[in-house]
């Protein structure tokens, strides 16, 4: 082969090109690395045609585009997803076995790109890959953190975080955009020049764009999710080098580079202060500047802006992009207020993601006119604006001394959505309640949905594989069709298949547990997971107060039948958030108990793996028959995590929380483990004196468990270590885990009863898959399309 040789004619000698020209390594001494960049580059070249042409079809057609504004895409790994959707999965297999290669460990060798927390960002990289399905012409904006999340470990069972290094190696999904490059300002003065009031920055960075393409599934469309860099207007001080000052002649540079350092490890609670508005500013305005530029470069009149834009605020962490643009349009552009703050709202829409007090974001006036002086008086006057023209209506984005995010996001926004139908009627009752009074259409829904891609096709190759042949291959792009299974369902011979899909996924669990961390698990047993962020509200000490239960169960009647089960647990918590990683630890305790417990263990056992990511989901949710969505009514949002194990075939115990009903309603009351009290109960009870304390006190099982983590049962050597979880468990318990617990050990023997019968659950099991195509957020897109955005697919003009 030779430098000239075209590396596009046959996908084999494409790697093989690579590995030489790209990467300047002989075939003989490349490692695991090497090709992992080469396939890489080889599957890349094949998404840039397609990258090419789709933005040109935009432009051709003049397209109103999609702008998805969010602090955190959680895009995991891309190497798989882009194979899988281009569908070179074969291939790519075949050329890495015949150098000798182990094709799954390759795929595995690529670091999990861990640019968010939890929910909010894995919904953002669902979006980006079901808009390019779609041939929704759209771009993704957010920040590439040197930093992803933190990587976790465990040290005597308490969580340790450790930075995580992404782009440690090559990362070949990401173009540098030199050109793409903006001038932003922060703090300063607003001063009046010719009767004019002008921002005068005191300092500036450069935002500089790195742009990874996102192909959709067949690969007919792709889009950009383009990430901003914080870099120095001047990077380097020669003056002050030459005098011997080192660290200072590049000090500007560390301190521009410190806005794109870290992805705050905050999922719900309000924190990292100055650095954090800077970074919301920061990625908000930069975008905003390039979605202008694009527009400007060929439309001469702004007011046609909401026709040909649409910008989506993921949360109102982007919130600050609506004064930014109208700042941009009436101090930058000279277009009058009023009219200026009327595009931006014809453009922005709003997503809200929670309804937790302390997770909605508010900034101090001082630290906001320390940061963005100009935004602040733009910020006062479109309050003033919506003030005056509801005249029962005070401002309200101001007060206590706080800019809240909220209302300022809602009364810039056309559109204002939830992600589940309990949380968008909560959030019109609730938060929201007088601003949907004025604005009674604003409000609406779109529940949320997972790509079927990347959580059924390529992560449960099996069960895929099922599907296929029982149905065709038209669910993956049309998720839907999985009600095709439905008739399937009622044959002995078909339900045996899908239940040995199961046995062998968990057969690969259990082989991978013993290899990466050394327990053995009961391939037979009853796997129950909950994997997600640690949170008082998503309960997970519920969760382990029931595991404790039941061990003492089974100790004082070892008698009984009882199902063999392994308790899975994952998630990381806010290093902050010391309830939470005490609830870790825990767990971690608990577990290091009863696996000690040679009288039980055989029928229980307990597993923390640490360092939860998407990877780590890829593997466990194929492997799952339980799923575990067990936040008080009222408090998870959504949720997406639940939708993903109902399609992986493992059926639901659950409150009625988030898309918890919706998941219910679809795949049936009967085929879902429901317990709980529901979002007004849990209302009315926590208005209830002494409901915690007495929850316990009614319930013997609660008595002894909480007992035996007060006496130090599970900490031996401190046996207060967890007197906080054991007083919020009896006195405040906002979560009502003691409320809940009865009615969750019920549902928890209903599942043990119900799995004892392996051909009914593997009925329930397959009835959730069957049911579950309307969670492809291919579907979830669409709504937004229509409902929000008012854009158009170019895919066949379809
Ligand atoms: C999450 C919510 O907690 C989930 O219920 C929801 O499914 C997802 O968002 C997506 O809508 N969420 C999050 O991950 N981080 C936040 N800061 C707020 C909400």
């Amino acid at each position: 082969m030779a430098r000239d040789d075209t590396p596009k004619t046959g996908f084999r000698d494409a790697i093989l090109w690579h590995l030489t020209y790209t990467l300047g390594k002989d075939p003989d001494h490349a490692q695991i690395l090497d090709w992992r960049l080469a396939l890489s580059h080889a599957v890349r070249d094949r998404i840039v045609d397609r990258w090419v042409e789709a933005t040109r079809a935009t432009y051709r057609a003049d397209a109103k585009r999609v702008y998805y504004l969010s602090m955190e895409f959680l895009i995991g790994r891309l190497l798989e997803d882009n194979i899988v959707n281009l569908q070179l999965a074969d291939q790519a297999q075949a050329a890495m076995e015949s150098f000798g290669l182990d094709y799954r460990g390759i795929l595995l060798d690529e670091p999990d790109a861990a640019l968010g927390n939890g929910g909010l960002g894995r919904l953002a990289a669902c979006f980006m890959e079901s808009l390019a399905t779609l041939g929704c012409p759209a771009y993704g904006y957010g920040i590439r953190y040197e930093h992803g999340l933190f990587r976790q470990s465990f040290a005597d069972g308490r969580q340790i975080e450790a930075p995580e290094h992404w782009l440690q190696q090559p990362y070949v999904w990401q173009f540098e955009r030199a050109e793409a490059s903006f001038t932003l300002g922060f703090g300063g003065r607003v001063v009046t020049r010719d009767g004019k009031l002008v921002w005068e920055p005191e300092n500036l960075v450069q935002s500089e764009a790195y742009d990874i393409p996102v192909i959709g599934w067949r690969g007919d469309w792709a889009n950009t999710l383009r990430l901003w860099a914080g870099r120095a207007v001047d990077p380097f001080d020669l003056e002050r080098f030459n005098a011997g000052d080192f660290t200072a002649a590049a000090e500007a540079e560390a301190l521009a580079r410190t806005i794109s350092r870290v992805l705050y490890p905050e999922d719900s609670t309000e924190k990292g202060k100055r650095l954090r508005l800077t970074q919301e500013y920061f990625f908000s305005a930069a975008s905003i500047r390039d979605i202008l530029r694009r527009f400007e470069a060929d439309h001469a009149d702004l007011r046609q802006l909401p026709q040909k834009v649409a910008i989506q605020l993921n949360d109102t962490h982007p919130a600050i992009a609506g004064p930014e643009l109208v700042r941009l349009l009436h101090d930058e552009r000279g277009l009058p207020f009023d009219e200026a703050l009327a595009i931006t709202q014809g453009c922005v829409n709003y997503t809200n993601h929670t309804l937790l007090p302390e997770a909605l974001e508010s900034w101090g006036e001082g630290l906001f006119a320390d940061l963005l002086p100009r935004h602040l008086q733009i910020i006062d006057r479109i309050d003033d604006a919506h003030g005056r023209a509801h005249p029962d209506r005070r401002n309200t984005v101001r007060g206590d001394g706080r800019v809240r995010m909220g209302e300022l996001s809602f009364i810039m926004s056309n559109r204002v959505n939830g992600v589940s139908a309990l949380h968008t009627g909560l959030m019109k009752t609730t938060v929201f309640a007088d601003q949907h009074r004025l604005h009674p259409d604003r409000i609406v829904n779109e529940t949320n949905g997972v790509t079927p891609r990347r959580w059924l096709h390529s992560c449960n190759p099996r069960l895929s594989g099922l599907i296929t042949e029982t149905i065709g291959d038209g669910w993956i792009g049309d998720l839907e069709q999985l009600q095709g299974l439905e008739p399937h369902v009622a044959d002995p011979g078909w339900l045996a298949r899908f239940a040995a899909v199961k046995a062998a996924n968990k057969a690969d669990l259990c082989n991978w547990a013993l290899r990466e961390h050394h327990v053995t698990l009961n391939p037979d047993a009853l796997f129950d997971v909950q994997i997600k962020r640690i949170h008082e509200y998503k309960r997970q000490h519920l969760n382990i107060l029931e595991t404790i239960a039941l061990w003492q169960e089974m100790r004082e009647i070892p008698s009984s039948d009882w199902t063999a089960r392994v308790k899975i647990f994952a998630g990381k918590a806010a290093p902050g958030y010391f309830f939470a990683k005490d609830i870790i630890r825990l767990i971690n305790d608990v577990a290091a108990v009863i696996n000690a417990d040679a009288t039980t263990n055989e029928k229980l056992r307990v597993i923390y793996l640490p360092n939860y990511n998407v990877t780590l989901a890829e593997r466990l949710i194929p492997a799952a028959d339980l799923s575990e969505q067990i936040s008080t009514a009222g408090k998870e949002a959504s949720g997406t995590g639940n939708m993903k194990f109902a399609l992986n075939g493992a059926p639901t115990i659950g409150t009625l929380d988030g898309a918890n009903v919706e998941i219910r309603e679809l795949v049936g009351a009967e085929n879902f483990f429901l317990f709980g009290l529901t979002a007004e109960e849990a209302e009315a009870r926590r208005t209830l004196p002494d409901h915690a304390a007495r929850a316990v006190s009614a319930d013997p099982r609660l008595t002894r468990a909480v007992e035996a983590i007060r006496s130090g049962a599970f900490s031996p050597d401190e046996p207060d270590r967890y007197a906080g979880i054991v007083e919020n468990l009896t006195g405040a318990d906002y979560f009502l885990v003691a409320s809940d617990f009865g009615d969750y050990w019920r549902a928890q023997r209903e599942v043990d009863f119900t799995y004892a019968d392996r051909d009914t659950w593997a009925r329930m099991a397959a009835l959730n898959v069957a049911r579950s195509g309307w969670f492809s957020s291919d579907r979830t897109i669409r709504g937004y399309m229509r409902d929000i955005w008012n854009a158009k697919s170019l895919l066949g003009q379809g």
